[in-house]
């Protein structure tokens, strides 16, 4: 929906621009899975896999993070490496934090900013990048959500406040189920965004297939997907679109192991007093822990998949774009 825009801090690969500017399908994926969501080397390897996928289905991959007081989209092997090395020392950039890793890099005209962090952008930090960049399509894991307790500890992720005004549609495997799914769709629709499925009826658990509860519409079809989308942000209707699709079978985890592991592992943040925005990796590396690399390899096979299901979506809105211009 937004018109692409440039900004002296956006700072797109060549083959990135490229396809932008011709109109080529691009997907925007996200880089705090890479250094917060898994350890090294598992995640140099997903987020090379994740890039594959997405060039095998015919579109550019564009992985998004802050290098250098710059924000990167589309990373060469040499920086996606540093990324992953970077692991937890990378600092995590939601919407509040983008600031912290660019302002040096605004002062300045050189590259002499490397005193700055590595910025990890979350789900919410990478679709501003994205829809900065014009990109319309943003592939994740899982999104975070309203957590368990949120009644009391206010915990609810800056990624649902980001899909209710960033043009960008998120691709995922649902919210982790270390969160209140009911809640956390309860808020979207408050916020007025529409949760779609494709391959199930249900919104997905992340390491479990059915979360229990029903996404607003399921649309399987990508061309769907894309006239979905393209009449919300037609109407004027800004914010993102979340579509969901389940971790392939091969890969899913029952609910019941899943729960335990959960609730051991919410046990263990809090007597560890863990906060903030240390909670959700805190909870996928102790859960990864727990399941003795279950849930990572689950957590491998859902991304790739989402990969997939996230290069077809931006295929069809390419060719929609031709077909009828969104921005006359
Ligand atoms: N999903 C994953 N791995 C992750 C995350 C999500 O499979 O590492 C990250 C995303 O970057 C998401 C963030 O935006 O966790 C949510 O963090 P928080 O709950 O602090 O908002
Ligand atoms: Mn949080």
């Amino acid at each position: 929906m937004p018109p692409p825009a440039s900004h002296p801090l956006l700072q797109p690969s060549p083959a990135v621009a490229a396809a932008l500017a011709a109109g080529r399908p691009v997907v925007a994926l996200e880089s705090t899975i890479v250094a917060h969501g898994m350890p090294w080397p598992q995640n140099l390897e997903t987020a090379r896999a994740v890039e594959a996928v997405v060039r095998a289905h015919g579109a550019e991959p564009a992985t998004i993070a802050v290098i250098d007081g710059r924000i990167r989209v589309g990373l060469d092997g040499a920086s996606l490496e540093r990324l992953a090395r970077a692991g937890p020392q990378a600092l995590k950039v939601s919407r509040r934090d983008l600031p912290a890793v660019l302002a040096e890099g605004a002062a300045s005209t050189s590259a002499a900013t490397s005193a700055l962090p590595i910025g990890a952008t979350t789900v919410a930090g990478t679709m501003i990048c994205a829809a900065l960049a014009g990109i319309e399509v943003f592939v994740t894991g899982g999104i975070g959500g309203v957590h368990r307790g949120a009644a009391t500890t206010f915990d609810i992720s800056a990624d649902l406040q980001e899909l209710a005004r960033t043009s960008v549609v998120v691709v995922c495997a649902g919210a982790k189920s270390i969160l209140d799914i009911g809640l956390t769709l309860e808020y979207l629709e408050t916020h007025g965004v529409p949760v779609l499925s494709c391959g199930q009826d249900e919104f997905a658990a992340f390491y479990v297939r059915d979360s229990g509860f029903e996404a607003d519409y399921r649309i399987d079809d990508a061309a769907a997907q894309a006239r979905f989308v393209r009449t919300k942000w037609s109407l004027g209707l800004a914010g993102g679109v979340l579509l969901s699709t389940p971790v392939p079978e091969a890969a899913a985890l029952p609910r019941a192991v899943v729960d335990g592991w959960i609730e051991q592992a919410l046990h263990d943040a809090a007597a560890h007093g863990i906060t903030g925005k240390a909670v959700t990796p805190f909870l996928l590396a102790r859960i990864a822990e727990l399941s003795g690399g279950r849930s990572l390899e689950a957590n491998i096979a859902l991304v790739k998949h989402n990969a997939e299901v996230g290069a077809r979506l931006a295929a069809a809105l390419a060719a929609e774009r031709e077909v009828r211009p969104a921005r006359p």
